[in-house]
């Protein structure tokens, strides 16, 4: 394997792990507040998948000779990135259902094609978690169908927080594809199947009908079929926020990983004793054999 190919997929992978795994704080901040019994139950399922996703992740990209631990200490130290989305604040809880609905609905077209991805391990955890995201997408659609047959309040929160999410959606396929560094490259190893742009271009496509039968707007002004192209027209996404964001400079970041740092550190004596029990173990049956 191609030292560089090896460098590239141990990147992307690692990123994507820490994404799942800093994903699972802006929908975590709802589980005590879920406003009924199943709410919550769907919700904590669904937060849990994240960790699983994480888990698949970090075993790909030990794989490849990753160290699990080397990779959080680099997330906590911001030496290795995750995505842009998770360093926005949940202020309510059609939040919960405009993440399911854009944040899973961008990851599931963005992922969908990485299931074909030419690296083996990563191409197979990506079918699992695929149609684990599929499901979550849909739970988040439903939930805010829910309350979009509900009072004027309610509908008015889901509105609230499309607005919100809809611009942070468009940036997890990252960068213009005339700005992308990895791109090209990528597309030759097969690691990538789809350019960044093109990606973004088809969840607008499939987004925009699905606004239209929940009953939201999507922000954009210039949203509007274009019939030469056979494709939404859209308006320029901020491209300086993005950066922003990415920089560390998002208005969750700090918390977001100061948060990891110490979840990391306040299980430390878990790790610590499952090492102390499993070389025990493996002392006990090497005694009796
Ligand atoms: N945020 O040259 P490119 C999820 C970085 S999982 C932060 O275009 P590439 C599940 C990029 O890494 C969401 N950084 O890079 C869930 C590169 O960094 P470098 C995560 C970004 O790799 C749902 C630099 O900018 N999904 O949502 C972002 O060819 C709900 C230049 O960019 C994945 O990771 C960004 N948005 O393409 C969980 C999918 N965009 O070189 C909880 C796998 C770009 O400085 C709740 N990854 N960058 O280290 C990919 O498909 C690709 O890595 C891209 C970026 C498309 C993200």
């Amino acid at each position: 394997m191609p030292d560089a190919y090896r460098k590239t997929m141990i990147r992307q992978i690692a990123q994507h792990a820490h994404s799942e795994i800093i994903g699972m704080q802006p929908e975590g901040n709802w589980v005590t507040r879920a406003p009924s019994l199943r709410r919550k139950a769907i919700l904590l399922a669904k937060v849990q998948d994240e960790a699983g996703h994480g888990l698949y992740l970090y075993s790909a990209a030990e794989t490849l000779g990753a160290d699990r631990e080397d990779l959080t200490a680099r997330l906590i130290s911001g030496a290795q990135k995750y995505s842009s989305i998770f360093n926005y604040p949940t202020l309510t809880f059609a939040d919960v259902g405009v993440i399911g609905w854009l944040v899973d609905g961008a990851a599931i077209c963005n992922q969908v094609p990485l299931c074909r991805s030419s690296y083996g391990p990563y191409a197979r955890a990506m079918i699992r978690i695929c149609k684990e995201e599929s499901f979550h997408q849909r739970q988040g659609y439903e939930l805010l169908m829910t309350m979009m047959r509900g009072t004027p309040a309610q509908r008015e929160m889901v509105q609230d927080a499309t607005n919100r999410w809809w611009w942070p959606s468009l940036m997890m396929f990252g960068p213009p594809d005339a700005e992308s560094p990895n791109t090209a490259q990528s597309m030759r190893w097969r690691i990538k199947r789809h350019t960044n742009d093109e990606l973004r271009q088809r969840f607008v496509d499939m987004t925009v009908p699905q606004a239209a039968a929940l009953g939201v707007t999507l922000p954009d002004p210039l949203l509007r079929w274009n019939d030469e192209r056979g494709n939404y027209d859209f308006g320029e996404v901020d491209w300086a926020e993005f950066k922003r964001v990415v920089a560390g400079n998002g208005p969750c970041n700090a918390q977001r990983i100061e948060h990891r740092r110490a979840a990391h550190e306040g299980g430390a004596w878990v790790r610590e004793a499952a090492a102390v029990h499993a070389a025990k173990r493996a002392a006990r049956k090497e005694a009796a054999a």
